[in-house]
C-alpha cells in the first residue's frame, strides 16, 4: 500500500515536471484591425470569413500593381528575452498582390523599407484567395524565401510594423510565438481568443500574495 502511495507520488511529481515543461511557451494572436496606429493608405475592411470580421490592406484590383504607402503599428510587450517568430493569417490573390515589409524594433532596426527597399525586410506572403497562415518569411535577391526569427536581449515593449510593400495584399491576424517550428501543425496558430486579452501581470499577483502573508506573520 506505502509502496503504491510512494509510486503515485513520483508519477504525479514526474507529471508536474512535464506539465510545466511542455507550457513554458509564449504566444499570442492579435487581430491586424486592433493596430495601435494604421496610417493610410492602409485601412480597416470587413469581410464574414475573417476573424473579428475585419482585416487589414491598402485597397486594391486584383493583378494590379500599387502600394508602397501605409502602414499598421503594433506595440507589444514580450514576456521574457528570446527569439520570437510571426506568423501572419493571409490572403494574396495575385503575384501583384502577396508581400508586405516587416519590421520589429528593437531587434530589427528602425529603418522604413518603404524608403530603403531592404529585402531583408520582405516577406513574401504564401498565394490563396482564401485566409490561410504565413510564417513570415524574408525574401531576398536570390528568391531565397527564409523563415525570419527576431532575438530580443530584454523584456519589454516592442514596436511591429507591417507596410504596405503591394496593394490589395490582406492581414486578418498576427500570430507571436516562441515555437520556431517551421512546421504549421507544431505551432498552436489560432485566431485571438480570451488567452490573447491583455494578461493579468502574475508577478504582481504574486508580489501582493507574499505581502499578504508577510503581513499575517
Ligand atoms: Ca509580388
Ligand atoms: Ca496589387
Ligand atoms: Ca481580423
Amino acid at each position: 500500500m506505502r509502496y503504491n502511495m510512494l509510486v503515485f507520488s513520483m508519477l504525479f511529481a514526474v507529471g508536474l515536471l512535464l506539465a510545466n515543461g511542455i507550457s513554458y511557451s509564449y504566444d499570442r494572436a492579435i487581430e491586424a484591425e486592433m493596430a495601435d496606429t494604421i496610417e493610410a493608405p492602409m485601412v480597416i475592411a470587413e469581410d464574414g470569413e475573417a476573424s473579428g470580421g475585419k482585416f487589414i490592406w491598402m485597397p486594391g484590383e486584383p493583378a494590379t500593381g500599387g502600394g508602397g504607402e501605409g502602414w499598421a503599428e503594433f506595440v507589444i510587450d514580450i514576456p521574457a528575452a528570446g527569439t520570437y517568430a510571426l506568423w501572419g493569417k493571409v490572403i494574396a490573390w495575385d503575384g501583384n498582390s502577396d508581400s508586405f515589409w516587416v519590421t520589429w524594433q528593437p531587434a530589427d532596426p528602425d529603418e522604413n523599407p518603404q524608403d530603403t527597399n531592404n529585402n531583408h525586410f520582405r516577406w513574401a506572403v504564401a498565394g490563396g484567395e482564401a485566409w490561410h497562415w504565413d510564417r513570415i518569411n524574408h525574401w531576398l535577391d536570390n528568391n531565397d524565401r527564409l523563415d525570419r526569427e527576431w532575438d530580443f536581449n530584454k523584456a519589454g515593449e516592442t514596436v511591429l510594423r507591417i507596410g504596405v510593400r503591394e496593394d490589395a495584399a490582406m492581414l486578418d491576424v498576427i500570430f507571436i510565438t516562441d515555437n520556431l517550428s517551421a512546421d504549421e501543425a507544431e505551432v498552436s496558430l489560432r485566431d485571438p481568443g480570451p488567452e490573447d486579452a491583455t494578461p493579468v501581470e502574475p508577478r504582481e499577483k504574486l508580489t501582493t500574495t507574499w505581502g499578504k502573508l508577510k503581513a499575517q506573520r
